[in-house]
């Protein structure tokens, strides 16, 4: 007899990816540029919340950080930020600006190409979203939303293009970010171009949902057939779900929030629909038209791996405590305020024992490689004289969060990378604003796009460097 005593693992792994993320339409801005024509991202005005507009003055995507042309001296700051890493979408509609030609516009192919090449030059990796809240508005005007299986063709045709002219400078692909997002949080359009207000909306979501993991898989298997080497994975919107109280009745509904989120994994991981969904698909009403074959589809092409949003936790309770004192937030609409924990100038709960109790569950869950491809604090920010920017509250928060990683591996975790949000400021996905900021880069940009769009290093940046550079050893 022996024991079998594995080692605990105290530090991050050799090897382990750091770096950030970005997506196309909140960076590059040359929204017309180069062949590329308007994209649902386009018509959401500054403030939108969910809404949408095409009267507007101002749409912060169309010029954004103007990362279209700087992205090479933005990027050489990250490198110099020690990052192996870089995470960025495609703007579909720089491949294929209306969705429906025939062939690619090849100014967009090479535009990418050169990025990710200049990434790999500058020693980092390459994760790519496939698809990141953006559509060619064309597609959605002429056949409506996600719930239209069309989109599945679309999305193939798409798909196809960006892997055969792209994998030599892909490592890894995200089919869709935050799949489902929409259909859990029904005021935004994001993920299913459906707009919010349309009736039948749960129904509509869903069937979107269902349409984009038929899609999932089949980008699984194009890309497992065609690369040797790149990797597939899921990304999804991760919030940490307490109840309320420990009343069982508050217990119950957290679980069931809990299921209605981890639906999508479920599906994209493990290759099925879970049996749970079904009851509360029948308590709404909802019927999933699967077309045949589906279901052989998302049972044979499973992700590789998993990577999720983290900014914060929630709290969900019962009808029953119901009426109990709760402090709704009613500026920000966040739901139920967890009184145990600071929050952001958004109302976003501020929870890093949220993200270890994540990595846990979704590992526990799943047995899978996970990745962390969102976290980090929106604030505002003062520049000082001399262009400084002491972002002290942003480290903590990262810090934080980094050492609730480093608990996790302990745990036994697989966690092999961590792209922080927004590491140069962008515009916010929910407000269009400028100031709302991420980044460790400062972009000189006002929430009307005015400024010199210089960019200085803030406080934050140094911080993240020497962690990187010590494999999170010193921070
Ligand atoms: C995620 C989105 C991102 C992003 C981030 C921060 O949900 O994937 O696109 O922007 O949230 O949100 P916000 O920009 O609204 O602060």
């Amino acid at each position: 007899m022996a024991f079998l005593n594995k080692e605990v693992k105290k530090e991050f792994p050799e090897g382990f990816l750091w770096g950030g993320a970005v997506a196309a339409n909140q960076c590059e801005g040359a929204y017309l540029e180069d062949g590329k024509q308007m994209s649902t991202a386009d018509i959401k005005a500054r403030g939108f919340f969910g809404g949408l507009r095409r009267d507007a003055d101002y749409y912060p995507t169309h010029k954004a950080i103007d990362f279209y042309h700087t992205y090479k001296s933005d990027l050489k700051l990250m490198a110099e930020a020690n990052f192996n890493i870089f995470r960025t979408s495609i703007n579909w509609a720089r491949i294929y600006p209306t969705g429906e030609e025939e062939t690619p516009n090849q100014k967009g192919l090479d535009f990418y190409h050169d990025m990710f090449k200049y990434c790999h030059e500058l020693g980092m990796k390459v994760m790519v979203t496939i698809s990141h809240y953006e559509t060619p508005l064309y597609l959605v005007d002429t056949y409506g939303g996600w719930d239209n299986r069309k989109f599945i063709e679309f999305y193939m045709k798409f798909v196809r293009t960006i892997v055969d002219n792209l994998d030599d400078v892909v490592d890894y692909w995200l089919t869709f970010n935050e799949i489902g997002n929409a259909a859990v949080k029904p005021i935004c359009w994001d993920a299913a171009c459906i707009y919010p207000d349309s009736e039948n909306l749960l129904q509509r979501m869903y069937q979107a949902a269902h349409h984009q993991f038929v899609a999932s898989a089949l980008a699984v298997k194009y890309i497992h057939q065609h690369s040797n080497h790149a990797k597939v994975g899921a990304m999804i919107a991760y919030k940490t779900v307490y109840p309320y109280t420990c009343n069982p009745k508050d217990v119950i509904a957290a679980e069931k929030e809990k299921r209605k989120e981890y639906f999508f994994s479920d599906v994209q991981v493990r290759g099925k629909y879970p049996d749970y969904i079904w009851q509360y698909f029948e308590e709404n009403n909802i019927k999933i038209t699967f077309e045949e074959g589906d279901e052989e589809i998302i049972a044979s092409y499973p992700v590789d791996f998993i990577t999720f949003s983290y900014y914060r936790s929630r709290v969900v309770s019962s009808e029953e405590t119901e009426a109990a004192e709760k402090i709704i937030d009613t500026n920000t609409l966040e739901g139920i305020v967890n009184p145990y924990l600071p929050k952001t100038g958004w109302g976003w709960s501020v929870d890093p024992d949220g993200l270890m109790l994540a990595l846990q569950d979704l590992y526990d869950r799943y047995q899978k490689p996970l990745f962390i491809s969102e976290n980090g604090l929106g604030a505002i920010d003062t520049v000082e004289e001399g262009n400084v920017i002491n972002d002290d509250y942003r480290i903590d928060y990262m810090r934080k969060h980094v050492q609730a990683m480093q608990r996790a591996i302990e745990k036994g975790v697989d966690l092999f990378g961590y792209t922080m949000w927004g590491p140069i400021d962008i515009v916010s996905n929910g407000t269009g604003q400028m100031s709302k900021r991420y980044g460790i880069i400062y972009v000189d940009l006002d929430d009307e796009g005015n400024g010199t769009g210089n960019r200085y290093l803030k406080k934050s940046y140094n911080w993240y460097k020497t962690v990187i550079g010590t494999n999170g050893k010193d921070l």
